[in-house]
C-alpha cells in the first residue's frame, strides 16, 4: 500500500479470538462495522472520555521536580544519577494506574507478566499467571488507587479455576475445595507444574485475599454473597482437608515450601520441602480469618465457621528464632543456602496480609523487619517485583526513608526508559507493586483504621493526593507542607465506626461535615480518634503538631 500526498492517516484495526467462542473473523468483523460508522474525532473523544472517568479519580502532587520539562527517559536517566525528581515518581504512580486501566478493564482477562504489552511469541515464562506473587502484585494498586472495576477481571479469573481447581485437589490431594499451585492460565491449568518446586497448594488461597479485599473497599454485599463467598469457601475448604497435625499437635501444611526458595537440612543437604512453612500458615491465617468475616457478614454457614476458627486457633503459630531473632521462614530455624533470595515470602503476613502490624504484633513486626535486613544484606531486590515488594514492606514499618530508597531504587535498577519494569526482562508487576508501595506510603488501612501518610520520606516535603481508597469505604485526599499534613478529606459511602490516626507528631484536632462540628472520641492514643462517619457524607479534617496543642 503507498499514501502519497497525505498529512493525516487513519488506521482502524479490530481483533477478537475464539476464547470465548465466538468466530475470531465474523466478531473482527462485526466490530469494525461498528468502528467505521464513527469519525475519527469521535472515536478520539469516546477514549478520552473513558480514559478520563477513571483515571482523573486521583491526583497525586509531589512537587514538579527539577526535570518536568524533559522528556520522560531523560528524566529517568537523571533519577539513575542521582537526581531527586519527585514529580518522576508521581508519574510513575499514576502510569501504574494508566497501565492498569489499559490492561485490566471489566469482562477481559486479567492483565498477565507483560500485562498485554508482550511481544513475543514464546515470551518470558509463557505471558502466564503466576500465582506465587506476581498475578496478586498486580493488583495490589487496584483497590487503593481507586480502580476497583479493573480488579473484577482478576476476580473473574479466579472464579473461571473454581470448578478446574476443585478436580486438581480431589486427584491429587483427594481433597474438597479448589486447588491453584503456581503457575495458572486461562485454560484453567491448577496443576503442580515445573519441577518439584510446582508442588505449592497455596496459590488459589493466595487468591482469595483478593476476593475478599475486594469486598473489604467496596462494601458491596451482593458481590460477596453472590460471587466473592462461595469462592472464599472453596479455597477454605481445600486447606481445611489439606492441613494436618504436626509432632507438637498444631495443624500445619504437609508437604511444604517457601516459594522457590530452599533451605540447608542439617545433615548438610539442602531442600525444597518440608512441613508448615511460615508462608503457608499466613496465607492460611489470611483466608481463615476473611472467610469468618465473610460468613458472619452474611450471616450464613454457623457450622463451618466453627470449624474454621476451630482451625484457626489450631494452627501452627509463627516462630522468632532464637538464635536470629528474625522471623523463621521454616518450621525450623534453618540455614538458606540463597540468603539473599528474591522472595520474601514469609513476610507475607507483613504485606500484602495484616497478621502482622506494627502495633498489634510488635515482637514479630520486629523480627520481621530482621528477616528483611538480613535478606537485603545479602544482595536481595535484585528483580523489579521483589523490590517493589520491599517498597511495601518498609511502607508497612512506618519507615518512610527506606521505603524511599528502595522506590528510587526501583527507578534506578529496573526500571526500562518507557518506564516499564524490568526483571529483567520486562515485567509488569514490578510497575503495580511499585506503584502501590507510593500508595501504601501515603495511606494505610489494613489495621483496622486508616492512617494517614504513614510513610512520608523528607524527599516529598510538600504535596497533595486526591481520591485513594481506604477499606470500609472511604475516599481520602491529603494535602501536606513542610512535611506535615494539614488537612485530608473523607468522603465516607458507607456508615460506621472510622477510626483515624494522625500522622507521627501529629493530631486530628476538629472534624467537620458540611461546615458542623463532628463528635471527635478519642483513644488512648493522643494520635488516634474515632468518629461516627455516615454514608454520602464528606468530613473535613484539621490536624496540628502534636505539642501545638492544648
Ligand atoms: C516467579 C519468580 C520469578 C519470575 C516468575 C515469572 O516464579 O520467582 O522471578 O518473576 O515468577
Amino acid at each position: 500500500m503507498f499514501i502519497s500526498g497525505a498529512n493525516g492517516l487513519t488506521l482502524l484495526l479490530t481483533a477478537a479470538t475464539s476464547y470465548r467462542g465466538a468466530n475470531p473473523a465474523t466478531e473482527s468483523r462485526n466490530r469494525m462495522a461498528v468502528v467505521t460508522r464513527r469519525s475519527f474525532p469521535a472515536i478520539r473523544e469516546r477514549h478520552i472520555t473513558d480514559h478520563q472517568r477513571l483515571f482523573r479519580r486521583v491526583g497525586l502532587d509531589l512537587g514538579a521536580g527539577p526535570n518536568a520539562h524533559l522528556p520522560t527517559d531523560e528524566r529517568l536517566a537523571a533519577v539513575q544519577a542521582g537526581v531527586d525528581d519527585p514529580g518522576l515518581t508521581a508519574l510513575y504512580f499514576q502510569y501504574g494506574r494508566y497501565l492498569l486501566m489499559g490492561s485490566s478493564r471489566p469482562g477481559d482477562l486479567p492483565a498477565n507478566l507483560q500485562g498485554l504489552w508482550n511481544e513475543y511469541f514464546n515470551a518470558p515464562w509463557n505471558s502466564d499467571y503466576h500465582t506465587n506473587i506476581n498475578l496478586q502484585m498486580n493488583y495490589w494498586l487496584a483497590e487503593v488507587a481507586n480502580l476497583s472495576e479493573c480488579h473484577l477481571p482478576l476476580i473473574d479469573y479466579i472464579a473461571s479455576l473454581v470448578e478446574p481447581g476443585k478436580r486438581t485437589a480431589r486427584v491429587h490431594y483427594g481433597a474438597d475445595g479448589f486447588v491453584v499451585h503456581h503457575i495458572s492460565d486461562i485454560f484453567g491449568f491448577t496443576t503442580p507444574a515445573d519441577g518439584i518446586f510446582g508442588i505449592w497448594p497455596m496459590g488459589a488461597a493466595w487468591l482469595c485475599q483478593h476476593v475478599y479485599e475486594h469486598y473489604a473497599f467496596i462494601g458491596d454485599k451482593s458481590y460477596l454473597g453472590d460471587k466473592g463467598y462461595p469462592i472464599l469457601k472453596e479455597g477454605a475448604r481445600f486447606v481445611l482437608d489439606y492441613l494436618v497435625e504436626g509432632p507438637n499437635g498444631k495443624l500445619v501444611t504437609n508437604p511444604s515450601h517457601s516459594p522457590e526458595n530452599r533451605f540447608r537440612a542439617k545433615d548438610g543437604s539442602e531442600s525444597w520441602f518440608t512441613y508448615g512453612a511460615t508462608m503457608d500458615l499466613q496465607i492460611i491465617h489470611d483466608l481463615f480469618t476473611n472467610t469468618i468475616a465473610a460468613a458472619e457478614t452474611l450471616g450464613v454457614d454457623e457450622e463451618f465457621r466453627r470449624e474454621l476458627t476451630d482451625a484457626l486457633a489450631r494452627l501452627q503459630p509463627l516462630q522468632i528464632s532464637g538464635k536470629t531473632g528474625r522471623l523463621q521462614e521454616w518450621i525450623e530455624d534453618y540455614e538458606e543456602p540463597e540468603p539473599g533470595h528474591r522472595h520474601i515470602s514469609h513476610l507475607f503476613g507483613l504485606h500484602p496480609g495484616d497478621q502482622i502490624t506494627l502495633r498489634g504484633t510488635p515482637e514479630l513486626a520486629q523480627a520481621a523487619r530482621k528477616s528483611l535486613e538480613y535478606r537485603l544484606s545479602h544482595g536481595g531486590g535484585h528483580t523489579g517485583w521483589s523490590r517493589a515488594w520491599i517498597v511495601n514492606f518498609y511502607a508497612r514499618f512506618e519507615d518512610a526513608e527506606q521505603a524511599h530508597k528502595h522506590l528510587m531504587l526501583l527507578l534506578q535498577k529496573s526500571t526500562a526508559k518507557n518506564l516499564f519494569d524490568l526483571h529483567p526482562p520486562f515485567q509488569i508487576d514490578g510497575n503495580f507493586g511499585g506503584a502501590a508501595g507510593i500508595a501504601e506510603m501515603l495511606l494505610q488501612s489494613h489495621a483496622g483504621e486508616i492512617n494517614l501518610l504513614p510513610a512520608l520520606p523528607t524527599a516529598w516535603p510538600q504535596g497533595s493526593v486526591s481520591g485513594l481508597r481506604a477499606r470500609g469505604g472511604y475516599v481520602i485526599s491529603l494535602l501536606w507542607t513542610g512535611g506535615r499534613p494539614t488537612s485530608a478529606l473523607i468522603d465516607a459511602s458507607r456508615s460506621g465506626t472510622c477510626t483515624l490516626r494522625a500522622p507521627q507528631g501529629n493530631v486530628v484536632t476538629q472534624i467537620h461535615t458540611a461546615g458542623k462540628p463532628v463528635t471527635v472520641e478519642p483513644t488512648k492514643e493522643p494520635s488516634v480518634v474515632r468518629f461516627a462517619a455516615q454514608a454520602g457524607k464528606s468530613y473535613n479534617i484539621v490536624l496540628d503538631v502534636l505539642e501545638d496543642v492544648g
